[in-house]
């Protein structure tokens, strides 16, 4: 029987990629004296690696191959781009994506487990929530290098499931993306897809379900893929 919800954290509780950890790298960049600038269409090929550092590395790799730059600086830049991040939601900037309290509120009531399954820093995960719900909802919040290998790799969520003891054919996970979905199945997880803008064009073929979002009462939620026999 189902015993636990996992849920990744970015683009899957809250939409927090474009107008969130991309600002704060800009704003980061600048405040380090840096020209790099990324654009909105420009984060989304970005967003192909997952972990901030990871990104940045990839960035100057693939578009600024002329630039050097010590793993100690990436890592100042991200500490920064942390920073920005949190002053961001502090000001309410990010809500949780629809149906999401809902549904966490609802499994608590039946007496389901919740875990956290992400890719960005642990402060991150932190900062999301004490501006929407209790930490102390999720019973592991397995998060950032927690792992050597971030998404698509299943490591965070073999971590995970380690941490609860319990068998992948009892829990359900929810992501937004294709790499989270990767990691999450490779895992052995059943996964339940809400796209968002940056995720709508990948592919989900392997997902259980793969819907707009969670809904809410008022204003239902579309089924982009699957079915919900089963
Ligand atoms: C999303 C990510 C993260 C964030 C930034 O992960 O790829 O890298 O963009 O986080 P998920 P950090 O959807 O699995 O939560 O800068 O803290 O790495
Ligand atoms: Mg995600």
């Amino acid at each position: 029987a189902l015993q636990a919800l996992i849920f990744d954290v970015d683009g899957t509780l809250a939409d927090t990629e474009r107008d969130g950890h991309r600002v704060a790298f800009n704003q980061a960049f600048v405040n380090a004296g840096l020209d790099w600038d990324w654009s909105i269409e420009l984060y989304g090929k970005l967003l192909a690696v997952t972990g901030g550092k990871e990104r940045m590395r990839f960035y100057l790799d693939t578009y600024r191959p002329d630039v050097r730059m010590e793993d100690s600086k990436i890592a100042e830049l991200h500490k920064a781009k942390n920073q920005y991040y949190a002053q961001l939601l502090e000001r309410g900037g990010i809500p949780l994506r629809p149906g999401v309290k809902r549904l966490l509120t609802a499994a608590r009531a039946a007496n389901l487990r919740l875990a956290i399954s992400t890719t960005t820093t642990p402060e991150n995960v932190f900062a999301l929530l004490a501006n929407n719900i209790e930490s102390n909802w999720f019973e592991v919040i397995a998060a950032g290098d927690i792992v050597p290998k971030k998404k698509p790799a299943s490591d965070i969520y073999d971590y995970v499931l380690a941490q609860m003891q319990l068998p992948a054919a009892n829990c359900l996970a929810f992501e937004d993306s294709e790499n989270g979905l990767i990691s999450a199945m490779d895992a052995g997880l059943t996964t339940i897809v809400t796209i968002n803008d940056y995720t709508q064009n990948h592919h989900f073929d392997r997902a259980k379900l793969v819907l707009s979002d969670l809904g809410e009462p008022d204003r239902p939620c579309q089924i982009i893929q699957g079915d919900t026999q089963g």
